[in-house]
């Protein structure tokens, strides 16, 4: 039965999705980091990206603190996949999906009208990098100017609505100062980059123009069971997780490399809702204060699949064999980037300082709870007798 919403746009029934319900791992709420919990409750939130990895997280985060949540979604044809990650939400009678594009400013503008949210959360992007060469324009437009449609709406239609825009460690590119902070100079290095540049330059020209409190998030690597199979980090966990059932033999892969600032999204979701709790808007970075390579996280995810991984050559000539020698990891230069990003770690000390956050989970957990999580997944479907998720290419 479809449930009615105050906005009068009606919630679909859960969606059934075979995959979905038997990945309970998944479905596992938000983890606490060290920070002490706040408690409020009688707000309304509208989030965009709520189908997505942080989208899913932060709304468990809100409705147990009380909030009424509107998740804006993409119409589909068919609503029963791509939803995975917020099944278990839908049943929950302070959470809502209203039909909503960041590419299409009345959809927004009427969701923010009807809505009137406290707080606006905007995590809706194209998010994979490799995707913004092959699509500029597309990310440009949804990526920037969504946010600017959010804010447009927000100033025309709920000028006290407090805004968050999910901005990314991708702004810093080629890093001009080690670690990134946020003093540091942009020098975005793909699309994807420069549309969250303009994301994130628009929001403070918002907040500075019409004095509305509206500030951004620069969010170092998160990752989680619930990442999407494309990024690197769900990639390698779920690739071996296949290997260690026979799946597959090897792992195909681009610059190993490249470092990142790897922390669990779960904690990172914390972090949003604290930047609008402020009594002055603000900028912060949000990262661990440590980096490690593309190399050392795939190491670390096959030892706990029983692999121990010894590297050799360089470039598109690196592989690693395991203990039996036989070749795990292999390279493909279709996974290197026209631009790469060799170097990420973010200093989080202001948010420290000022919004008391630190991360509550170290790298050696997240791995260790991604490959657990795939392993259960690719277990579930040997028992199912259906195929586990492949990485796509
Ligand atoms: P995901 O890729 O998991 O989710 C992206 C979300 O955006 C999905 O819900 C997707 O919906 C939605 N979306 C895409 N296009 C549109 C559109 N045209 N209109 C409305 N919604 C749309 O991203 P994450 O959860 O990982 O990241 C959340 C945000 O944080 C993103 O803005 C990302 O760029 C940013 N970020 C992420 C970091 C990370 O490490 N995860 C680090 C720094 C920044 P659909 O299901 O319909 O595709
Ligand atoms: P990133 O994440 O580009 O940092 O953006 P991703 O996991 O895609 O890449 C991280 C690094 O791994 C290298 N790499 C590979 N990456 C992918 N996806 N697949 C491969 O096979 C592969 N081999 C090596 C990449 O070259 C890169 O250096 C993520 C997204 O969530 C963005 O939305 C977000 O803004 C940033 O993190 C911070």
């Amino acid at each position: 039965m479809l449930r009615s919403t105050p906005t009068g746009i009606q919630s679909p029934p859960p969606l059934v999705n075979p995959i979905a319900i038997t990945m309970e791992s998944l479905t596992r709420p938000v983890q606490k980091g060290k920070c002490p919990r706040y408690t409020m409750s009688g707000k309304t939130a509208m989030v965009t990206g709520i189908t997505g990895q942080d989208g899913s997280y932060l709304a468990e985060l809100l409705l147990e603190k009380g909030y009424e949540v509107y998740g804006l979604v993409r119409r589909v044809s068919q609503p029963t996949s791509g939803r995975s990650l917020i099944n278990h939400l839908l049943t929950n009678e302070k959470f809502h999906l209203v039909n909503g594009d960041l590419a299409d400013q009345n959809s927004i503008d009427n969701a923010v009208s009807q809505a009137q949210p406290d707080e606006f959360y905007n995590l809706g992007a194209m998010s994979f990098v490799p995707e913004s060469w092959r699509s500029p324009m597309m990310t440009a437009d949804i990526t920037g100017l969504g946010a600017l449609r959010c804010l447009e709406a927000i100033r025309k239609h709920a000028p006290t609505c407090r805004f968050y825009q999910a901005g990314s460690s991708e702004q810093y590119g080629k890093v001009r100062d080690v670690p990134q902070t946020e003093a540091t100079p942009f020098h975005p290095r793909s699309p994807y980059g420069c549309a969250k540049v303009f994301a994130f330059e628009i929001t403070r020209n918002y907040r500075e123009s019409y004095d509305m409190f509206a500030c951004t998030g620069i969010l170092f690597n998160h990752e989680s069971p619930r990442r999407g199979l494309e990024f690197v980090t769900r990639k390698v966990t779920m690739t071996a997780a296949r290997i260690a059932r026979n799946f597959d033999e090897c792992l195909w892969i681009g610059n190993v490399d490249a470092k990142r600032d790897w922390g669990f999204a779960g904690d990172y979701v914390e972090m949003q809702w604290r930047m609008l709790q402020q009594d002055t808007p603000g900028d912060y970075v949000v990262a661990t204060g440590r980096t490690h390579s593309v190399r050392d996280m795939i190491t670390l995810a096959f030892s706990h699949v029983g692999m121990d991984l010894v590297w050799s050559g360089e470039g598109v000539d690196t592989i690693a064999t395991d203990q039996n020698d036989v070749i795990r990891v292999r390279t493909n230069p279709k996974f290197f980037r026209p631009a790469e990003v060799d170097l990420l770690i973010g200093d989080p000390a202001l948010a420290e300082k000022e919004l008391g956050w630190v991360p509550g989970t170290s790298f050696e957990e997240l791995v260790q709870m991604m490959v657990d999580s795939d392993v259960a997944i690719v277990e579930e479907a040997v028992k199912g007798g259906y195929a586990p998720p492949i990485p796509p290419e």
